[in-house]
């Protein structure tokens, strides 16, 4: 069971971001380092994509460079099997290759042209978390509450067939967990701290002008279609 489940998780992933191999390199952002702007501030996205993201990418190449074995590997595969990297190099991968999923996904997770959940996907999260107000608070209180470093999400369990809110520390990935990100947040300071100083609620309140609700809605499409052919 566990390893059809590791199947089709991996496959999920594989089919969202298919050309992700070593050497692994940025995508392009596909919007101006200020076209978040007044929510996310042009400064902030360049030194996070620019500095931040391009770091774990660089690290993750150094990491594998002389590992030919696992070159052939995608994000989501090395995401899925750090109980086979070798221990000397298992810490970086999990933080870099973490690092690169994470960041590639949170950029796509954020548009400059504002929409709103469709009303098929809105009758999704109400399922599952009674009202929309309430999936936004839930998941206000899990970026909220994550102690230093670290990620909300809103995920698809395909084992429980269902959307569920977690928290990550550092780079962990929900990949590693099985569970197939729709949504992302970063909170690592890195993420807020030249516009909002110690105001994490206040970055968290002018992310959510910013989700790319059509992205979130497609991630779930996917992820649940792959599962109803499992
Ligand atoms: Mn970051």
């Amino acid at each position: 069971m566990y390893k059809i489940m590791h199947f089709f998780i991996v496959l999920t992933f594989y089919y969202i971001y298919p050309n992700q191999h070593y050497p692994f390199s940025l995508d392009p952002l596909g919007y101006s380092f200020n076209a978040l702007e007044p929510y996310i501030d042009a400064t902030t996205m360049e030194v996070h994509y620019t500095g931040h993201h391009d770091g774990y990418v660089k690290n993750l190449n150094d990491a594998l460079k002389d590992y030919p074995e696992l070159q052939h590997y995608t994000l989501g595969q090395l995401l899925t099997m750090l109980d086979k990297i070798p221990g000397i190099i298992r810490t970086t991968v999990q933080n870099n290759a973490g690092g690169h999923q994470n960041h590639t996904f949170f950029w796509r997770c954020m548009t400059p042209k504002m929409n709103k959940p469709s009303n098929k996907f809105l009758k999704t999260i109400k399922k599952h978390f009674r009202s929309f107000e309430n999936f936004k608070n839930q998941f206000n209180e899990a970026a909220k509450k994550i102690f230093g470093s670290g990620w909300a999400w809103l995920c698809f369990d395909p084992g429980k067939n269902r959307l569920v809110i977690i928290s990550t520390s550092n780079q962990n990935s929900p990949i590693t967990d099985l569970l197939i990100p729709l949504l992302g947040l970063d909170v690592w300071e890195h993420a807020y701290y030249l516009k909002h100083k110690n105001k994490r609620a206040s970055y968290i309140d002018a992310w959510w002008n910013v989700v790319d609700w059509s992205f979130v809605e497609e991630n779930y499409i996917k992820a649940a279609s792959i599962k109803s052919k499992a």
